[in-house]
């Protein structure tokens, strides 16, 4: 397989593929292709009929979007979603969510994991997006304590979902309390993440469109 991502600091959507393709043991290639270049897109377009990266690349069938990506390996490895049918059904909800919502967040707080912007200003809309994935967080941890320290107990999809979003409260010092709180730390010591992280702080790229902006 070969997995075709962007700029490790700055690419969410790729971690989140990353990170399922990393999860099903499965061994891959990494093409890394650097964003906002001028080749960028001729370059992704070589593997991604989107223009976007993730791209996973299995037998000459390419599977573009960060689900679609999870799902898929999800079907040879069913341990990424949680066994339960209910568990499933709400974390398939939970990913549903951050896969196309908190467009505050993501656009005024952009991922870079090199980052540091204690004082950013944080938006009316932004406070939102943060109160409702601290709540998704801790129904998540009230719920599925017994299991593990991860949103379904066990390590999941939704978890890889939720990764960038962890980064980004780093970048920008959001403090959470309680289980949510704790749910952020477990993440940040998770050895998958930790890899990309050491992988994105040896990047020496700066892209000014990714570095974050005034609301
Ligand atoms: N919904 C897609 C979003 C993919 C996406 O927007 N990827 C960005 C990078 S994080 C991209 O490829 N941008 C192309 C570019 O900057 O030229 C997914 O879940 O994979």
């Amino acid at each position: 397989m070969q997995l075709i991502i962007g700029n490790k600091n700055y690419s969410s959507w790729s971690l989140r593929g990353w990170l399922a393709v990393k999860a099903s043991g499965l061994p891959f290639e990494e093409i890394v292709i650097p964003l906002r270049q001028d080749d960028t897109k001729a370059r992704i377009l070589a593997f991604s009929p989107s223009g976007k990266v993730p791209c996973l690349i299995e037998h000459g069938l390419a599977i573009w979007d960060s689900l679609a990506i999870a799902e898929y390996l999800a079907e040879v490895m069913p341990s990424l979603w949680p066994q339960d049918a209910s568990a499933r059904a709400l974390a398939r909800s939970v990913s549903a969510e951050m896969h196309s919502g908190f467009q505050s967040l993501r656009s005024q707080m952009p991922m870079n994991i090199r980052g540091r912007y204690p004082d950013h200003p944080v938006s009316p809309e932004v406070a939102q997006d943060i109160q409702r994935i601290e709540a998704i967080w801790n129904e998540c941890r009230n719920h599925f304590s017994s299991g593990g320290r991860y949103l379904f107990g066990a390590y999941s999809i939704a978890d890889m979902m939720f990764a960038p979003v962890c980064l980004r409260f780093e970048t920008y010092g959001v403090k959470l309390t309680g289980l949510a709180g704790d749910y952020l730390q477990t993440m940040l010591a998770h050895p998958d993440l930790l890899e990309w992280i050491a992988a994105a702080l040896a990047e020496t790229d700066r892209i000014v469109d990714y570095e974050p902006k005034q609301p």
